[in-house]
């Protein structure tokens, strides 16, 4: 596997409530580099990324919250992403809430179109954050990326001129969705995107669902990023997230799929969004997505002689 580049993102501008921008600094102090170096990985840690200066953004709808400062943000991760995702290094966004992936995902998305690649997209999340800026009614920005990754219109210039390379909706899954607004759904039908939830998962077992994505992303030799919400997990099991929806994903399904994904050898690079330690229980939600990380990484129990993938 190639070296791994942690890239610190302390957002929270994007998100309802305050603290998502001491996110970087759990999983440096949860040991993320180390737990990666002791599976034999080469990382390095860029350190915390700053915003971009921003000027005359405006957007129509009014309740838009904290504009300039979510785009100065996006296009910081944007210019990383690009750069990162050319070079043969595995890139790990740490967060930040979820608006990050605006930047990331529109990121590698322009690292794949430049290496002739199809970007696949992996959204891990209780929520399916399909609003476009015209239709979101919080205001709060975490909930709008995935949408702006498939080039849904009704965004402002976020990326300051350059070309968005949207990601093809059939590309993506979304799996452990639980709660999604009206509009989004419709906008999910529109665009045909795969929403695997919460019921699905627990009706077949997430292996079901993840195998034939998984399929499709090497018969069509694509790149593939992963974006972890931390709300995709049972709220009991990861309390420290602003917007948590009880059912979520256990403890072992979220392993499970960090391992299938591991075993599959796709995945190229990675967000760990919406970590919100203000509200963490003695950093157990830091620990615990440190690792799942592992296990993305190649942590086991037991070497399986089959590859389950
Ligand atoms: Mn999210």
């Amino acid at each position: 596997m190639p070296p791994i580049v942690l890239v610190g993102a302390p957002v929270e501008a994007g998100a309802g409530r305050r603290g998502c921008l001491m996110g970087p600094d759990a999983y440096r102090t949860a040991g993320l580099k180390e737990a990666l170096i002791q599976l034999g990985h080469s990382v390095s840690d860029l350190g915390n990324l700053k915003m971009a200066p921003v000027q005359d953004i405006s957007h129509s709808n009014p309740v838009l919250k904290n504009l300039a400062e979510v785009t100065g943000w996006t296009r910081a991760l944007h210019a990383t992403a690009a750069d990162l995702g050319v070079k043969p290094v595995f890139p790990v966004y740490m967060g930040g809430d979820h608006s990050i992936a605006l930047g990331t995902v529109a990121g590698q998305a322009s690292a794949a179109a430049a290496k002739g690649r199809p970007l696949f997209v992996l959204w891990l999340d209780a929520h399916s954050d399909f609003h476009s800026f015209e239709t979101t009614e919080s205001g709060n920005l975490h909930g709008t990326p995935l949408a702006f990754a498939c080039g849904l219109p009704g965004f402002p210039d976020l990326l300051n001129g350059l070309p968005r390379h949207p990601v093809d909706p059939a590309n993506v899954m979304i799996l452990g969705a639980r709660s999604i607004d009206p509009h989004e759904r419709d906008l999910l039908l529109a665009h045909d995107v795969s929403v695997c939830d919460m019921r699905m998962i627990d009706e077949s077992g997430v292996a079901a669902l993840v195998k034939p994505f998984l399929e499709r992303v090497r018969a069509a030799d694509g790149l593939l990023h992963v974006s972890l919400d931390v709300d995709f997990l049972e709220p009991e099991t990861a309390p420290a997230v602003g917007t948590t929806v009880p059912g979520g994903a256990t403890f072992r399904e979220a392993h499970l799929v960090m391992e299938m994904l591991h075993d599959s050898g796709l995945v190229t690079s990675l967000d760990l969004a919406e970590l919100n330690p203000f509200l963490d229980d003695r950093g157990r939600t830091a620990r615990l997505m440190v690792d799942l990380t592992g296990s993305l990484f190649g942590r086991r129990v037991f070497d399986r002689p089959t590859r389950s993938f």
